[in-house]
């Protein structure tokens, strides 16, 4: 038997970005809120969020002091973030010695050896944490040292790291709705009001607005993509149904517009059809989005029942602009020849258009690179974005990196406290970063402002005047391609003029 804990109070968190200087991305705290809904009946849980409130580390203290929870559970949503959140998991243990400390997310699902090595947290959990979190409660209560039944815990045994394997949710109908009500000092429809600037996937056209996950998994092999690692391959859906009474819910709390956050929402094409039928009979004020759209899976019924059901926004990833890489290097399921095609259609039915490409893949030659650029120019869409392939851990790309020793020996140290994930890392025979980074950010600033009309959209999609747009031009220009004004979007200051 392990020694019993009390575990009365439960506080769910994550740290404030900003703190490292990384973007904030003021995002309704949708997986803190899934997990306060799964140990609802548990203990009383809050869920405390200082990245919305861009507390300071002082101010973040005075309210872990004054709550003095039994067990803390921090997520993390990038292992970009794995500095500051090993700060958060610092200042909690410092402050509170005696809480239990479990972190989850992307860091423990997708780098469990390095995670581990942070001695200031008693368990990780990787992958879904539905079943695991509230049965490890149940076992810290009990006293129970048996905890090979909690799927994707790890923790140290007399120094002997215990790893149990990863259990994905097979029936996401199961899994209870996010239960806003514990978020301390904000309320859902706080975060949905906020007018997000230079960020057009997240412009909403009504407000307030909120995310939803609707289903988890992708079966594609994109090399650069950590999605199947962290999701798995096999598409998991939730019904029609359960997505509609969500909406229904949120929709009568004033929600008014819903970003689908899925990987693949297109994966199971009567699901997607029977949900924007059940938008577009039930709400006249309604509007939704879906962060990504499977570009080769858009077609005249799908994009006419999106448009009339309150999508009036997508965002494609070609990914590259050369038939031969896609297929052979990034291994993505595109046809690039049908595309224009496609994007001509959705043009005419309305919708606004991102189109998403990345460059730098090893393999790729200069030549290629430059294909894409001739192939993003020519699309009729309204905003091209030239992303630098960064390898993900626990990917392909990853490993073809450290295969070929393509990375620089700091790469981990590097991209959690300078470059991002916005930069370049990957140096082959053909390129170095630096020259990816001064390529794509004049072949952005060349084909994204090439002519008045074009302007215009990206101005009205990024909700900023022209004049705003012409200095967040040139300083996105400056950062090598990476937008200038993510990180400050949404600090204290800009919401308070909002
Ligand atoms: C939506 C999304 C975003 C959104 C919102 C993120 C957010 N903060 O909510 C936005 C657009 C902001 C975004 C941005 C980025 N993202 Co993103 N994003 C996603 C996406 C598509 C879904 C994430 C999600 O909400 N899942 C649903 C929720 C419920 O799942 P979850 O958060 O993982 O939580 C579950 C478990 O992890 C666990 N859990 C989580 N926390 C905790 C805590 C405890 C205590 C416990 C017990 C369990 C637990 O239980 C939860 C319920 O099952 C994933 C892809 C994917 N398949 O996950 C990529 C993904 C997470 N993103 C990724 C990346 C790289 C980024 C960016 C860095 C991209 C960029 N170049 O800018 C940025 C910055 C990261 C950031 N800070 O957000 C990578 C991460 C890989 C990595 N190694 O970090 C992913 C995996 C996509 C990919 N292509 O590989 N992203």
């Amino acid at each position: 038997m392990i020694r019993q804990k009390k575990i009365e109070k439960i506080l769910l968190t994550q740290p404030n970005y900003a703190w490292l200087s990384k973007r904030t991305w003021q995002f309704p705290p949708y997986t803190l809120c899934l997990l306060k809904a799964v140990i609802k009946e548990k203990a009383k849980t809050v869920v405390f969020d200082p990245n919305f409130k861009n507390l300071s580390e002082e101010e973040t203290v005075g309210f872990l002091e004054r709550v003095d929870p039994d067990l803390v559970g921090i997520t993390s949503v990038s292992t970009e973030y794995f500095n500051v959140t090993r700060n958060m998991v610092a200042l909690i243990r410092k402050h509170l010695p005696e809480a239990v400390i479990v972190l989850g997310g992307v860091i423990p699902t997708v780098m469990i050896d390095e995670a581990m090595n942070d001695k200031n947290v008693d368990y990780w959990v990787m992958g879904e944490g539905e079943r695991s979190f509230p049965r490890l409660i149940e076992k810290l209560r009990s006293g129970s040292d048996d905890l090979s039944d909690v799927g994707g815990l790890a923790y140290w045994r007399g120094g002997q790291a215990v790893i149990n394997k990863m259990e994905f949710i097979n029936d996401l109908d199961e899994v209870p709705f996010p239960d806003y009500s514990a978020i301390v000092d904000a309320t859902l429809n706080d975060y949905g009001n906020i007018r997000f600037k230079y960020v057009p996937q997240l412009m909403a056209r009504n407000y307030p607005l909120t995310v939803i996950i609707t289903s988890r998994g992708c079966p594609y092999k994109c090399i650069f993509c950590a999605g199947r690692t962290v999701s798995g391959a096999k598409v998991r859906f939730r019904s029609a149904e359960n997505v509609l009474e969500e909406i229904d819910i949120l929709y009568k709390q004033g929600i008014r517009e819903v970003v689908f956050l899925d990987d693949h929402f297109l994966a199971n094409r009567n699901r997607a059809l029977k949900i924007m039928n059940g938008i577009l009979e039930k709400y006249k004020d309604f509007t939704w989005k879906c962060y990504n759209v499977t570009a080769w899976l858009l077609d005249e019924e799908i994009l006419t029942l999106m448009y009339k059901s309150g999508c009036s926004h997508i965002t494609v990833s070609i990914e590259s602009g050369n038939q031969k890489v896609l297929a052979n290097i990034v291994k993505k399921p595109i046809r690039l020849d049908k595309m224009p095609a496609k994007l001509d259609l959705a043009k005419s039915i309305g919708f606004d258009i991102i189109a998403n490409f990345v460059i730098g893949f090893p393999g790729e030659t200069w030549g290629e690179i430059r294909d894409t650029f001739r192939y993003a120019e020519k699309l009729n869409v309204d905003v091209v974005n030239f992303h630098i392939a960064t390898p993900l851990p626990k990917t392909e790309l990853m490993d073809i990196c450290l295969r070929e020793k393509l990375l620089p020996a700091d790469y981990v140290e590097n991209i959690s406290n300078y470059s991002g994930y916005g930069k370049g890392l990957i140096t082959t025979g053909e390129f170095t970063p630096f020259e990816l980074e001064v390529l794509r950010s004049f072949e952005w600033d060349r084909i994204n402002f090439s002519s008045p009309e074009r302007k215009k959209a990206i101005a009205r999609m990024n909700g900023i005047t022209m004049e705003e747009l012409e200095d967040w031009r040139m300083n996105t220009r400056r950062n090598l391609g990476v937008n200038s004004m993510v990180k400050n979007i949404m600090t204290h200051a800009e919401r308070a003029r909002t």
